[in-house]
């Protein structure tokens, strides 16, 4: 790494050098009766070409983006209420963006050509034109601010939720910690118990006040089950660094603050299996699975066990660079029906934080009691933390 650095300063440092001898010649044009440094028509001529050689480049580039990366966006089919207004917003800016840059570039590159230097030609010049600058000034500013108010009142829409509207909401905690996501829900009462990172210990990793009366029917899960067509209401919280909880999917994104909580809402609207089958997702899974297919050929020729076929499933990722394995910290997320959603509660309401705290510590007895039988005959005189609290005493 050093070495690579070393190099990068010498080559620029030899770049400098030139440039800088380029500059003294330029400097003593006139004086020289040589001049084959200065632009002369033909060099001008040259350079305006090329001007259009490039803007050729960039459509082109454009083009073939496009062409082999344009089915990779998630544009339609979002999975939860607000994701259409998300893909609207989303959309307009791209077309936007899209038309100006290609008109400007054409422009830009046109004019470079057309008053590239010619011999003897000198610039027009004005110091300013009030009219060329209102125009280039009150265009923009209105694209733009229509754009920014459609963009805050969106933003709005999806991020104000008042929780006291949505009585029949699910709270369910989103808990990210290096590299891992956790989702605790809030059982039978509807509310989720306090929690602090203070409280972490043992199996409870997410630090959740036992004394709390809410906390008693609280209980975790490693797969995010969510029915559709409920408001559900996320409280993220973060053990160590920033993370960011990203559901593409329902076009969903929040930053997990250590700290703090930080919320998000939606409704989903598209069940796991309903999903599936969108025909944009068929053909999906199908590129993925021939992909996947032409390399377990190569593996199984090496000897080595097939790749697995994929199945669709809504997931939960980190959207933050946190850490060495930030690139697998994930969870799966699965829309079920109601009916569905009220099955896998009532198998896994049971595994409450509390429940699995008082059997960690059955457990940890079990395994001390044996060792204690065993040097019963020296254990009094061992203890000596009681000796040291009577001297203190
Ligand atoms: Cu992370």
């Amino acid at each position: 790494m050093t070495t690579l650095l070393v190099l990068i300063v010498v080559v620029l440092l030899a770049v400098a050098l030139w440039q800088l001898t380029k500059i003294f010649d330029l400097t003593q044009v006139g004086k020289n009766v040589n001049n084959t440094q200065v632009a002369n028509d033909n060099d001008n001529n040259i350079n305006g070409y090329l001007m259009f050689a490039f803007l050729c480049f960039i459509y082109l580039t454009t083009i073939w983006c496009l062409v082999y990366y344009g089915h990779f966006p998630l544009i339609g089919d979002s999975a939860s209420a607000h994701g259409p207004e998300i893909d609207n917003l989303m959309v307009i800016s791209m077309v936007l963006i899209f038309v100006v840059q290609t008109i400007t570039q054409a422009l830009l590159h046109y004019f470079a050509f057309k008053y590239r230097g010619r011999e003897g030609q000198t610039a027009l010049y004005f110091s300013d034109s009030n009219r060329l600058e209102f125009i280039w000034s009150i265009i923009p500013a209105i694209v733009l601010a229509v754009l920014i108010l459609y963009g805050l009142y969106a933003w709005t829409n999806i991020m104000f939720v008042d929780e006291k509207e949505h009585k029949d909401a699910i709270v369910i905690e989103l808990y990210a910690q290096q590299f891992k996501w956790e989702a605790r829900y809030s059982g039978a009462d509807d509310v989720l118990g306090k929690a602090n990172v203070r409280y972490i210990e043992g199996v409870n990793n997410l630090g959740v006040d036992l004394s709390d009366p809410n906390a008693q029917d609280d209980f975790t899960s490693s797969e995010l089950h969510i029915p559709k067509g409920t408001r559900i209401i996320f409280k993220m919280r973060s053990q160590d660094v920033l993370h960011s909880a990203y559901m593409p999917h329902f076009r969903a994104q929040m930053n997990c603050v250590p700290g703090m909580v930080t919320n998000f809402s939606f409704i989903p609207t598209l069940t796991t299996a309903e999903m599936r089958e969108k025909p944009a997702m068929v053909e999906k899974v199908a590129n993925i699975n021939d992909i996947r297919a032409k390399k377990s050929q190569a593996l199984i020729a090496k000897g080595e066990p097939a790749l697995e076929p994929y199945t669709f499933d809504y997931l939960l990722l980190c959207n933050k660079i946190c850490g060495a394995s930030h690139y697998n910290m994930q969870m799966k997320v699965v829309v079920d029906t109601p009916e569905e959603y009220a099955a896998w509660l009532k198998e896994n309401a049971p595994k409450t934080i509390v429940q699995a705290v008082k059997n960690a510590a059955a457990e940890a007895k079990a395994a001390e009691t044996p060792a204690q039988m065993k040097d019963t005959s020296s254990t009094k005189s061992k203890d000596t933390t009681v000796v040291a609290q009577a001297e203190v005493k």
